[in-house]
Protein backbone atom coordinates (compact mmCIF):
# COMPACT_ATOMS: atom_id res chain seq x y z
CA UNK A 1 0.00 0.00 0.00
CA UNK A 2 1.38 3.29 -0.85
CA UNK A 3 1.81 5.87 1.44
CA UNK A 4 2.48 10.01 -0.05
CA UNK A 5 3.06 12.73 1.68
CA UNK A 6 2.62 16.54 -0.13
CA UNK A 7 5.70 19.14 0.35
CA UNK A 8 4.49 22.49 -0.33
CA UNK A 9 7.09 25.41 -1.28
CA UNK A 10 5.81 29.28 -1.26
CA UNK A 11 9.07 30.86 -2.52
CA UNK A 12 9.53 34.37 -4.39
CA UNK A 13 8.40 33.82 -7.46
CA UNK A 14 6.62 30.53 -7.09
CA UNK A 15 4.47 28.26 -5.24
CA UNK A 16 5.05 24.30 -5.84
CA UNK A 17 4.18 21.02 -4.96
CA UNK A 18 5.90 17.26 -5.00
CA UNK A 19 4.14 14.32 -3.84
CA UNK A 20 6.43 11.30 -3.24
CA UNK A 21 5.53 7.76 -2.19
CA UNK A 22 7.29 6.35 0.72
CA UNK A 23 7.34 3.00 -0.70
CA UNK A 24 8.36 3.07 -4.01
CA UNK A 25 10.82 5.76 -3.06
CA UNK A 26 9.73 7.77 -6.31
CA UNK A 27 8.27 11.55 -6.87
CA UNK A 28 5.06 10.79 -8.13
CA UNK A 29 3.69 14.32 -8.86
CA UNK A 30 5.33 17.90 -9.18
CA UNK A 31 3.74 21.38 -9.83
CA UNK A 32 4.74 24.93 -9.71
CA UNK A 33 2.38 27.95 -10.44
CA UNK A 34 4.20 30.88 -11.09
CA UNK A 35 2.81 34.16 -9.77
CA UNK A 36 4.43 35.94 -12.36
CA UNK A 37 2.00 33.72 -15.65
CA UNK A 38 -0.09 32.47 -13.45
CA UNK A 39 -1.31 35.45 -11.27
CA UNK A 40 -0.69 38.24 -13.25
CA UNK A 41 -3.97 39.82 -12.18
CA UNK A 42 -1.83 40.61 -8.83
CA UNK A 43 -0.33 43.04 -10.61
CA UNK A 44 3.28 42.07 -9.17
CA UNK A 45 6.65 41.67 -11.13
CA UNK A 46 7.25 37.72 -10.51
CA UNK A 47 5.93 37.80 -7.18
CA UNK A 48 7.45 41.09 -6.06
CA UNK A 49 5.50 44.55 -5.51
CA UNK A 50 7.82 47.15 -7.19
CA UNK A 51 8.09 50.21 -5.44
CA UNK A 52 9.46 53.32 -6.07
CA UNK A 53 11.78 53.02 -3.16
CA UNK A 54 14.26 50.15 -4.29
CA UNK A 55 14.93 49.50 -0.89
CA UNK A 56 11.06 48.36 -0.11
CA UNK A 57 10.11 45.03 -0.80
CA UNK A 58 6.61 43.67 -0.63
CA UNK A 59 5.04 40.66 -0.96
CA UNK A 60 1.03 40.11 -1.61
CA UNK A 61 0.20 37.64 0.89
CA UNK A 62 -3.69 36.82 -0.91
CA UNK A 63 -1.75 35.60 -3.83
CA UNK A 64 0.10 33.24 -2.15
CA UNK A 65 -3.38 31.77 -1.14
CA UNK A 66 -4.96 32.03 -4.65
CA UNK A 67 -1.73 29.98 -5.78
CA UNK A 68 -2.13 27.06 -2.82
CA UNK A 69 -6.22 26.61 -4.32
CA UNK A 70 -4.59 26.96 -8.09
CA UNK A 71 -1.95 24.26 -7.35
CA UNK A 72 -4.72 21.76 -4.84
CA UNK A 73 -7.42 22.26 -7.93
CA UNK A 74 -4.77 21.09 -10.28
CA UNK A 75 -3.69 18.10 -7.78
CA UNK A 76 -7.29 16.92 -7.20
CA UNK A 77 -7.59 17.15 -11.42
CA UNK A 78 -4.45 14.62 -11.67
CA UNK A 79 -4.22 11.22 -11.58
CA UNK A 80 -2.91 11.29 -7.62
CA UNK A 81 -5.54 9.64 -5.61
CA UNK A 82 -5.34 12.73 -2.89
CA UNK A 83 -6.94 10.34 0.14
CA UNK A 84 -3.97 8.70 0.38
CA UNK A 85 -1.43 12.02 1.36
CA UNK A 86 -0.58 10.63 4.82
CA UNK A 87 1.04 13.99 5.77
CA UNK A 88 1.70 17.23 4.77
CA UNK A 89 4.69 19.66 5.66
CA UNK A 90 5.69 23.05 3.83
CA UNK A 91 8.48 25.85 2.91
CA UNK A 92 8.21 29.29 2.97
CA UNK A 93 10.65 32.45 1.54
CA UNK A 94 12.59 32.98 4.96
CA UNK A 95 12.41 36.23 7.17
CA UNK A 96 8.91 37.53 5.48
CA UNK A 97 6.54 38.67 7.53
CA UNK A 98 2.04 38.29 7.73
CA UNK A 99 0.22 40.46 9.71
CA UNK A 100 -3.25 39.23 10.79
CA UNK A 101 -6.34 40.90 12.90
CA UNK A 102 -8.50 39.23 15.12
CA UNK A 103 -11.24 38.08 12.87
CA UNK A 104 -8.22 35.58 11.21
CA UNK A 105 -8.53 32.97 13.63
CA UNK A 106 -12.56 32.56 13.96
CA UNK A 107 -12.86 32.51 9.82
CA UNK A 108 -9.78 29.95 9.38
CA UNK A 109 -11.58 28.01 12.34
CA UNK A 110 -15.07 27.84 10.35
CA UNK A 111 -14.10 28.06 6.52
CA UNK A 112 -16.89 27.42 4.14
CA UNK A 113 -15.65 25.00 1.58
CA UNK A 114 -17.91 26.32 -1.19
CA UNK A 115 -16.04 29.93 -0.99
CA UNK A 116 -12.29 30.39 -2.19
CA UNK A 117 -10.01 31.56 0.71
CA UNK A 118 -9.52 34.78 -0.82
CA UNK A 119 -12.97 35.66 -0.85
CA UNK A 120 -13.31 34.51 2.86
CA UNK A 121 -9.66 36.22 4.35
CA UNK A 122 -9.71 39.43 2.64
CA UNK A 123 -10.29 41.63 5.49
CA UNK A 124 -7.90 39.57 8.15
CA UNK A 125 -5.01 40.92 7.17
CA UNK A 126 -4.28 44.33 9.46
CA UNK A 127 -1.14 44.96 6.97
CA UNK A 128 -2.77 44.40 3.61
CA UNK A 129 0.95 43.49 2.11
CA UNK A 130 4.19 41.80 3.07
CA UNK A 131 7.65 42.72 3.75
CA UNK A 132 9.91 39.83 2.20
CA UNK A 133 13.65 38.79 2.64
CA UNK A 134 14.29 40.94 -0.37
CA UNK A 135 13.79 44.58 1.46
CA UNK A 136 16.16 46.36 2.77
CA UNK A 137 14.42 49.12 4.37
CA UNK A 138 15.45 48.57 8.26
CA UNK A 139 18.74 49.64 8.95
CA UNK A 140 17.91 52.15 11.16
CA UNK A 141 15.54 49.14 13.07
CA UNK A 142 18.54 47.43 13.07
CA UNK A 143 20.93 49.48 14.66
CA UNK A 144 18.36 50.01 17.35
CA UNK A 145 17.95 46.78 18.45
CA UNK A 146 21.71 45.76 17.95
CA UNK A 147 22.23 48.40 20.57
CA UNK A 148 19.39 47.50 22.56
CA UNK A 149 21.03 44.09 22.55
CA UNK A 150 24.11 45.34 23.52
CA UNK A 151 26.18 45.60 20.38
CA UNK A 152 26.82 43.20 17.70
CA UNK A 153 28.29 40.43 18.78
CA UNK A 154 25.69 40.33 21.89
CA UNK A 155 23.38 40.04 19.00
CA UNK A 156 24.88 37.04 17.38
CA UNK A 157 25.83 35.36 20.59
CA UNK A 158 21.71 35.38 21.33
CA UNK A 159 19.98 35.09 18.12
CA UNK A 160 22.44 33.52 15.98
CA UNK A 161 22.83 36.09 13.31
CA UNK A 162 23.74 40.12 13.68
CA UNK A 163 20.23 42.26 12.76
CA UNK A 164 19.73 42.38 9.04
CA UNK A 165 17.70 44.39 7.03
CA UNK A 166 15.42 41.48 6.12
CA UNK A 167 14.96 39.58 9.41
CA UNK A 168 11.60 39.66 10.70
CA UNK A 169 12.11 41.60 14.00
CA UNK A 170 13.76 44.87 12.44
CA UNK A 171 10.66 44.61 9.75
CA UNK A 172 8.17 44.42 12.63
CA UNK A 173 9.64 47.02 14.35
CA UNK A 174 9.65 49.44 11.56
CA UNK A 175 5.61 48.84 11.07
CA UNK A 176 5.08 49.60 14.66
CA UNK A 177 7.01 52.61 14.51
CA UNK A 178 5.44 53.89 11.05
CA UNK A 179 1.95 52.25 11.57
CA UNK A 180 1.32 51.83 15.38
CA UNK A 181 -2.28 52.08 14.85
CA UNK A 182 -1.94 48.66 12.37
CA UNK A 183 0.42 47.88 14.79
CA UNK A 184 -2.18 47.63 17.33
CA UNK A 185 -4.91 46.22 15.47
CA UNK A 186 -2.57 42.71 14.97
CA UNK A 187 -3.53 39.81 16.85
CA UNK A 188 -0.89 37.47 15.54
CA UNK A 189 2.49 38.47 13.17
CA UNK A 190 3.44 34.94 11.20
CA UNK A 191 6.32 34.05 9.13
CA UNK A 192 5.33 33.02 5.35
CA UNK A 193 5.56 29.29 6.35
CA UNK A 194 3.71 29.19 9.53
CA UNK A 195 0.57 31.86 8.02
CA UNK A 196 -0.05 29.26 4.82
CA UNK A 197 0.51 26.07 7.82
CA UNK A 198 -1.89 27.99 9.79
CA UNK A 199 -4.50 27.94 6.78
CA UNK A 200 -4.21 24.43 6.33
CA UNK A 201 -4.34 23.80 10.09
CA UNK A 202 -7.40 26.25 10.28
CA UNK A 203 -5.83 27.78 13.36
CA UNK A 204 -2.85 29.38 14.29
CA UNK A 205 0.41 27.63 13.58
CA UNK A 206 3.41 27.28 15.53
CA UNK A 207 6.88 28.56 13.98
CA UNK A 208 9.60 26.29 13.51
CA UNK A 209 13.27 26.49 15.27
CA UNK A 210 14.52 26.38 11.75
CA UNK A 211 12.41 29.56 10.44
CA UNK A 212 12.07 31.24 14.31
CA UNK A 213 15.87 31.53 13.78
CA UNK A 214 15.59 34.04 11.05
CA UNK A 215 13.89 36.48 12.82
CA UNK A 216 16.52 37.97 15.43
CA UNK A 217 13.46 37.44 18.20
CA UNK A 218 14.80 33.36 19.09
CA UNK A 219 17.17 32.69 21.91
CA UNK A 220 20.04 30.36 19.03
CA UNK A 221 20.79 28.88 22.29
CA UNK A 222 17.59 27.77 24.28
CA UNK A 223 15.35 27.55 20.73
CA UNK A 224 12.63 30.04 23.03
CA UNK A 225 11.63 33.62 21.98
CA UNK A 226 14.00 36.05 23.89
CA UNK A 227 13.01 38.24 25.95
CA UNK A 228 15.20 40.94 25.51
CA UNK A 229 14.93 40.78 21.65
CA UNK A 230 11.07 41.17 22.05
CA UNK A 231 11.19 43.91 24.07
CA UNK A 232 13.93 45.51 21.83
CA UNK A 233 11.91 45.26 18.63
CA UNK A 234 8.11 46.32 19.92
CA UNK A 235 5.48 46.67 22.74
CA UNK A 236 3.53 43.85 23.48
CA UNK A 237 5.13 41.66 20.98
CA UNK A 238 5.08 38.24 22.76
CA UNK A 239 1.38 38.02 22.53
CA UNK A 240 1.31 38.29 18.98
CA UNK A 241 3.92 35.84 17.81
CA UNK A 242 3.12 32.31 17.59
CA UNK A 243 4.73 29.67 20.19
CA UNK A 244 7.99 27.80 18.55
CA UNK A 245 8.31 23.97 17.78
CA UNK A 246 10.67 21.64 16.64
CA UNK A 247 10.52 21.27 12.77
CA UNK A 248 9.46 17.89 12.96
CA UNK A 249 6.63 18.64 15.21
CA UNK A 250 2.94 16.75 13.79
CA UNK A 251 0.97 20.17 14.52
CA UNK A 252 -2.47 18.80 13.99
CA UNK A 253 -4.69 17.78 11.45
CA UNK A 254 -5.42 19.10 7.67
CA UNK A 255 -8.69 21.30 8.69
CA UNK A 256 -11.96 20.52 7.27
CA UNK A 257 -12.29 22.79 4.43
CA UNK A 258 -9.53 21.31 2.20
CA UNK A 259 -10.81 17.62 3.52
CA UNK A 260 -14.05 18.69 1.70
CA UNK A 261 -13.06 21.13 -1.16
CA UNK A 262 -9.99 18.87 -2.43
CA UNK A 263 -10.41 15.50 -1.28
CA UNK A 264 -7.86 14.94 1.68
CA UNK A 265 -8.59 12.16 4.25
CA UNK A 266 -9.99 14.18 7.84
CA UNK A 267 -6.48 12.08 9.01
CA UNK A 268 -4.03 13.59 6.87
CA UNK A 269 -1.28 15.17 9.48
CA UNK A 270 0.22 18.41 8.97
CA UNK A 271 3.93 18.53 10.32
CA UNK A 272 5.52 22.24 11.31
CA UNK A 273 6.08 24.09 7.73
CA UNK A 274 9.91 25.77 7.87
CA UNK A 275 12.26 27.99 5.81
CA UNK A 276 13.03 27.18 2.52
CA UNK A 277 16.32 26.74 3.49
CA UNK A 278 16.19 24.74 6.46
CA UNK A 279 13.72 22.76 4.23
CA UNK A 280 16.41 22.00 1.42
CA UNK A 281 19.01 20.95 3.52
CA UNK A 282 16.66 17.96 4.27
CA UNK A 283 15.68 17.73 0.23
CA UNK A 284 19.66 17.68 -0.26
CA UNK A 285 20.43 15.00 2.38
CA UNK A 286 22.69 17.70 3.89
CA UNK A 287 22.42 15.93 7.18
CA UNK A 288 26.46 14.91 7.46
CA UNK A 289 29.24 16.46 8.22
CA UNK A 290 31.34 18.10 5.69
CA UNK A 291 28.35 18.59 2.78
CA UNK A 292 27.52 22.25 1.46
CA UNK A 293 25.01 23.22 -0.69
CA UNK A 294 23.95 25.62 -3.09
CA UNK A 295 20.36 26.98 -3.66
CA UNK A 296 20.86 28.74 -6.73
CA UNK A 297 17.03 30.02 -6.66
CA UNK A 298 16.16 33.89 -6.64
CA UNK A 299 18.43 34.16 -3.78
CA UNK A 300 22.11 32.51 -4.09
CA UNK A 301 22.46 30.34 -0.73
CA UNK A 302 25.06 29.07 0.02
CA UNK A 303 24.95 26.53 3.40
CA UNK A 304 25.97 23.19 5.25
CA UNK A 305 24.56 21.06 8.37
CA UNK A 306 26.18 22.12 11.82
CA UNK A 307 26.35 19.56 14.81
CA UNK A 308 26.76 21.90 17.38
CA UNK A 309 26.47 25.61 17.56
CA UNK A 310 28.98 27.31 15.76
CA UNK A 311 28.67 31.74 15.23
CA UNK A 312 30.12 33.77 13.05
CA UNK A 313 31.14 36.84 15.00
CA UNK A 314 31.79 38.60 12.03
CA UNK A 315 28.50 38.93 11.32
CA UNK A 316 28.12 38.05 7.78
CA UNK A 317 26.23 34.51 7.70
CA UNK A 318 23.62 33.05 10.01
CA UNK A 319 23.30 29.85 12.15
CA UNK A 320 19.46 28.72 11.45
CA UNK A 321 17.81 25.40 13.17
CA UNK A 322 18.28 22.46 10.96
CA UNK A 323 15.43 20.09 10.85
CA UNK A 324 17.33 17.52 12.00
CA UNK A 325 17.53 19.23 15.80
CA UNK A 326 20.77 20.90 14.87
CA UNK A 327 21.99 23.45 13.33
CA UNK A 328 22.78 24.87 9.95
CA UNK A 329 25.02 27.99 8.96
CA UNK A 330 24.20 30.05 5.81
CA UNK A 331 25.10 32.95 3.68
CA UNK A 332 22.63 34.81 1.33
CA UNK A 333 22.97 37.05 -1.63
CA UNK A 334 20.31 38.88 -3.42
CA UNK A 335 22.22 39.54 -6.69
CA UNK A 336 21.79 35.98 -7.89
CA UNK A 337 19.28 34.89 -10.54
CA UNK A 338 17.40 38.71 -11.27
CA UNK A 339 21.00 39.86 -11.50
CA UNK A 340 22.02 37.04 -13.46
CA UNK A 341 18.49 37.71 -15.67
CA UNK A 342 19.27 41.55 -15.83
CA UNK A 343 22.51 40.97 -17.91
CA UNK A 344 21.20 37.91 -19.81
CA UNK A 345 18.21 40.44 -20.86
CA UNK A 346 20.61 43.30 -21.48
CA UNK A 347 22.20 41.07 -24.11
CA UNK A 348 18.50 39.27 -25.26
CA UNK A 349 20.30 35.86 -24.78
CA UNK A 350 18.71 32.46 -24.02
CA UNK A 351 19.71 30.49 -21.39
CA UNK A 352 21.85 28.35 -23.91
CA UNK A 353 23.38 31.35 -25.28
CA UNK A 354 24.74 32.71 -22.01
CA UNK A 355 25.50 29.15 -21.27
CA UNK A 356 27.61 28.69 -24.76
CA UNK A 357 29.65 32.05 -23.87
CA UNK A 358 30.76 30.96 -20.23
CA UNK A 359 31.95 27.88 -21.94
CA UNK A 360 34.18 29.91 -24.67
CA UNK A 361 35.81 32.20 -22.48
CA UNK A 362 38.54 31.58 -20.09
CA UNK A 363 39.13 31.51 -16.30
CA UNK A 364 40.37 34.73 -14.74
CA UNK A 365 37.77 36.48 -17.62
CA UNK A 366 41.31 38.78 -18.97
CA UNK A 367 41.35 40.32 -15.67
CA UNK A 368 37.80 41.61 -16.14
CA UNK A 369 36.02 42.00 -12.47
CA UNK A 370 32.96 42.93 -11.72
CA UNK A 371 31.26 43.93 -8.20
CA UNK A 372 27.60 43.01 -9.39
CA UNK A 373 24.97 45.00 -7.23
CA UNK A 374 22.19 45.43 -9.42
CA UNK A 375 20.41 45.70 -6.29
CA UNK A 376 21.07 46.05 -2.87
CA UNK A 377 23.15 43.06 -1.65
CA UNK A 378 23.10 41.29 1.98
CA UNK A 379 26.76 40.74 1.91
CA UNK A 380 28.80 42.62 1.96
CA UNK A 381 26.29 45.62 3.02
CA UNK A 382 25.44 47.94 0.00
CA UNK A 383 22.02 49.74 0.23
CA UNK A 384 22.42 51.93 -2.97
CA UNK A 385 23.09 49.11 -5.97
CA UNK A 386 25.47 50.30 -8.09
CA UNK A 387 27.53 48.02 -10.52
CA UNK A 388 31.10 48.69 -10.58
CA UNK A 389 33.23 47.17 -13.73
CA UNK A 390 37.30 46.82 -13.45
CA UNK A 391 38.70 46.65 -17.32
CA UNK A 392 35.57 46.40 -19.15
CA UNK A 393 32.17 48.62 -19.56
CA UNK A 394 28.48 47.46 -19.86
CA UNK A 395 28.57 47.27 -23.62
CA UNK A 396 31.44 44.06 -23.87
CA UNK A 397 29.17 40.79 -23.95
CA UNK A 398 31.50 37.87 -23.05
CA UNK A 399 33.07 39.75 -20.56
CA UNK A 400 29.87 40.49 -18.56
CA UNK A 401 28.42 37.35 -18.50
CA UNK A 402 31.92 36.01 -17.55
CA UNK A 403 32.33 38.15 -14.70
CA UNK A 404 29.13 38.07 -13.10
CA UNK A 405 29.09 34.44 -12.36
CA UNK A 406 32.73 34.57 -11.16
CA UNK A 407 31.79 37.49 -9.03
CA UNK A 408 29.09 35.55 -7.21
CA UNK A 409 30.97 32.81 -6.78
CA UNK A 410 34.30 34.73 -5.81
CA UNK A 411 31.81 36.64 -3.53
CA UNK A 412 30.20 33.17 -2.22
CA UNK A 413 33.78 31.77 -1.41
CA UNK A 414 35.36 34.67 0.51
CA UNK A 415 32.64 35.45 2.50
CA UNK A 416 32.12 32.07 3.74
CA UNK A 417 35.11 31.63 5.46
CA UNK A 418 33.75 31.71 8.87
CA UNK A 419 32.49 28.06 8.22
CA UNK A 420 36.25 27.10 8.35
CA UNK A 421 35.34 23.85 7.16
CA UNK A 422 36.65 23.19 3.55
CA UNK A 423 34.13 21.89 1.24
CA UNK A 424 34.36 18.70 0.07
CA UNK A 425 31.50 18.12 -2.10
CA UNK A 426 28.85 20.39 -2.85
CA UNK A 427 25.15 20.03 -3.89
CA UNK A 428 23.56 22.71 -5.85
CA UNK A 429 19.87 23.06 -5.81
CA UNK A 430 17.04 26.11 -7.06
CA UNK A 431 16.39 27.16 -10.48
CA UNK A 432 19.92 28.09 -11.93
CA UNK A 433 21.46 24.39 -10.96
CA UNK A 434 19.91 23.42 -13.75
CA UNK A 435 22.80 25.19 -15.85
CA UNK A 436 26.03 23.08 -15.71
CA UNK A 437 28.44 26.03 -17.33
CA UNK A 438 27.36 28.01 -14.17
CA UNK A 439 28.21 25.01 -11.90
CA UNK A 440 31.55 24.64 -13.53
CA UNK A 441 32.79 27.94 -13.00
CA UNK A 442 31.56 27.44 -9.41
CA UNK A 443 33.35 24.18 -8.73
CA UNK A 444 36.56 25.72 -10.19
CA UNK A 445 36.14 28.52 -7.47
CA UNK A 446 35.30 26.64 -5.02
CA UNK A 447 37.63 23.61 -5.99
CA UNK A 448 35.23 21.07 -4.88
CA UNK A 449 32.97 18.81 -7.00
CA UNK A 450 29.08 19.67 -7.21
CA UNK A 451 26.42 17.37 -7.42
CA UNK A 452 23.47 18.22 -9.43
CA UNK A 453 19.93 16.87 -9.20
CA UNK A 454 17.34 16.34 -11.76
CA UNK A 455 14.91 17.87 -9.28
CA UNK A 456 16.05 21.84 -8.79
CA UNK A 457 12.79 22.51 -6.28
CA UNK A 458 14.57 20.93 -2.99
CA UNK A 459 12.64 23.00 -0.67
CA UNK A 460 9.33 21.20 -0.87
CA UNK A 461 10.83 18.09 -1.58
CA UNK A 462 12.79 18.51 1.72
CA UNK A 463 9.04 19.38 3.00
CA UNK A 464 8.09 16.06 1.62
CA UNK A 465 10.72 13.87 3.30
CA UNK A 466 9.72 16.28 6.56
CA UNK A 467 6.33 14.82 6.22
CA UNK A 468 6.99 11.68 5.57
CA UNK A 469 9.70 11.51 8.18
CA UNK A 470 7.48 12.19 11.32
CA UNK A 471 4.64 9.99 9.69
CA UNK A 472 6.62 7.06 9.82
CA UNK A 473 8.37 8.01 13.33
CA UNK A 474 4.54 8.85 14.70
CA UNK A 475 3.74 5.48 13.06
CA UNK A 476 6.58 3.85 15.45
CA UNK A 477 8.24 2.41 12.33
CA UNK A 478 11.31 4.31 13.14
CA UNK A 479 12.64 6.11 10.49
CA UNK A 480 16.03 7.69 10.39
CA UNK A 481 16.95 11.21 7.94
CA UNK A 482 19.53 8.86 5.94
CA UNK A 483 17.42 5.66 5.53
CA UNK A 484 14.55 7.89 3.82
CA UNK A 485 16.59 10.26 1.57
CA UNK A 486 19.46 8.45 0.43
CA UNK A 487 17.73 5.78 -1.93
CA UNK A 488 15.67 8.88 -2.97
CA UNK A 489 18.41 11.28 -4.22
CA UNK A 490 20.46 8.91 -5.43
CA UNK A 491 18.27 8.52 -8.38
CA UNK A 492 18.25 12.49 -8.38
CA UNK A 493 21.72 13.08 -8.70
CA UNK A 494 22.14 13.27 -12.84
CA UNK A 495 25.75 15.13 -12.47
CA UNK A 496 29.13 14.91 -10.87
CA UNK A 497 30.96 18.48 -11.95
CA UNK A 498 34.40 17.85 -10.83
CA UNK A 499 36.45 21.19 -10.47
CA UNK A 500 39.09 21.62 -13.10
CA UNK A 501 42.56 21.56 -11.09
CA UNK A 502 44.54 23.87 -13.93
CA UNK A 503 42.22 26.81 -12.71
CA UNK A 504 43.10 26.16 -8.32
CA UNK A 505 45.80 29.23 -8.37
CA UNK A 506 44.75 31.17 -10.64
CA UNK A 507 41.07 31.34 -8.87
CA UNK A 508 42.99 31.77 -5.50
CA UNK A 509 44.66 34.65 -6.77
CA UNK A 510 41.96 36.08 -8.16
CA UNK A 511 39.94 35.72 -4.78
CA UNK A 512 43.01 38.01 -3.37
CA UNK A 513 41.95 40.45 -5.71
CA UNK A 514 38.29 40.30 -5.68
CA UNK A 515 39.06 40.97 -2.49
CA UNK A 516 40.70 44.29 -2.88
CA UNK A 517 38.45 45.45 -5.39
CA UNK A 518 35.67 44.76 -3.08
CA UNK A 519 37.93 47.38 -0.17
CA UNK A 520 38.90 49.66 -2.61
CA UNK A 521 35.09 50.22 -3.84
CA UNK A 522 33.03 49.90 -0.93
CA UNK A 523 35.33 50.70 1.97
CA UNK A 524 38.00 52.67 1.76
CA UNK A 525 41.30 51.45 0.57
CA UNK A 526 43.90 51.81 -2.36
CA UNK A 527 43.26 51.42 -6.15
CA UNK A 528 44.12 47.76 -6.51
CA UNK A 529 44.78 48.30 -10.82
CA UNK A 530 48.34 46.89 -10.41
CA UNK A 531 48.28 43.70 -9.05
CA UNK A 532 45.41 43.58 -11.20
CA UNK A 533 47.77 44.04 -14.12
CA UNK A 534 50.10 41.54 -12.55
CA UNK A 535 47.15 39.11 -12.26
CA UNK A 536 46.47 40.05 -16.38
CA UNK A 537 50.48 39.24 -16.46
CA UNK A 538 50.56 36.17 -14.88
CA UNK A 539 47.36 34.17 -16.80
CA UNK A 540 47.24 36.27 -20.34
CA UNK A 541 50.38 37.77 -21.60
CA UNK A 542 51.25 36.12 -24.73
P1 LIG B 1 12.72 30.54 -6.03
O1 LIG B 1 13.87 30.94 -5.16
O2 LIG B 1 11.73 31.64 -6.19
O3 LIG B 1 12.13 29.21 -5.66
P2 LIG B 1 13.78 29.07 -8.31
O4 LIG B 1 14.67 28.19 -7.51
O5 LIG B 1 12.58 28.48 -8.94
O6 LIG B 1 13.34 30.36 -7.49
O7 LIG B 1 14.70 29.73 -9.45
C1 LIG B 1 14.14 30.60 -10.39
C2 LIG B 1 15.28 31.19 -11.23
O8 LIG B 1 15.94 30.16 -11.97
C3 LIG B 1 14.78 32.15 -12.29
O9 LIG B 1 14.77 33.48 -11.79
C4 LIG B 1 15.82 31.98 -13.43
O10 LIG B 1 16.68 33.09 -13.51
C5 LIG B 1 16.66 30.78 -13.01
N1 LIG B 1 16.89 29.86 -14.15
C6 LIG B 1 15.99 29.10 -14.81
N2 LIG B 1 16.59 28.41 -15.83
C7 LIG B 1 17.92 28.76 -15.81
C8 LIG B 1 19.08 28.41 -16.60
N3 LIG B 1 19.00 27.55 -17.62
N4 LIG B 1 20.26 28.97 -16.28
C9 LIG B 1 20.36 29.83 -15.25
N5 LIG B 1 19.31 30.22 -14.48
C10 LIG B 1 18.09 29.68 -14.76
C1 LIG C 1 17.81 33.35 3.50
C2 LIG C 1 17.07 34.27 2.59
C3 LIG C 1 16.54 33.75 1.30
C4 LIG C 1 15.03 33.50 1.40
C5 LIG C 1 14.37 33.34 0.04
O1 LIG C 1 18.29 33.96 4.64
O2 LIG C 1 16.87 35.41 2.89
O3 LIG C 1 17.24 32.61 0.88
O4 LIG C 1 14.78 32.41 2.23
O5 LIG C 1 14.61 32.20 -0.59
Amino acid sequence: MSNLFLGLDCSTQSLTGIIIDSESKEIIYRNSIQYGKDLIFHKTKDGIILDKDEQKVHSNPLMWLEALEILFQEILQSEVNVSKIKAVSGSGQQHGTVYLNSSFQMKIKNLDPEKTLISQLKGSFSRKTSPIWMDSSTTSQCEEIRKHLGGKEEVIRKTGSDTFERFSGPQIRKFYQEQPEAYENTDKIHLVSSFIASLLLGDHAPIDYGDGAGMNLMNIEKKAWSQEAIEATAPNLQEKLPPLVPSYEIIGSLSNYFVERYGFSPETRLIAWSGDNPNSLIGIGLTKKGRFAMSLGTSDTYFGYLKDLHIDLKGEGHIFGAPTGDYMSLICYKNASLAREKIRAQFKLKWEDFSDILRSTPPGNYGKIMLPYFFPEIVPLVLEPRVYRFGFDETDLEGNIRAIIEAQFLSMRLHSDWITETPKEIFATGGASINREILQVASDIFDAPIHRFEITDSAALGAAFRAAYSYHNQQNSEMKWMELIEDFLKSQIIEKIKPNRDNKELYDDMLELYEKFEDFAIRVADNPEQERQEFIHKYFAL
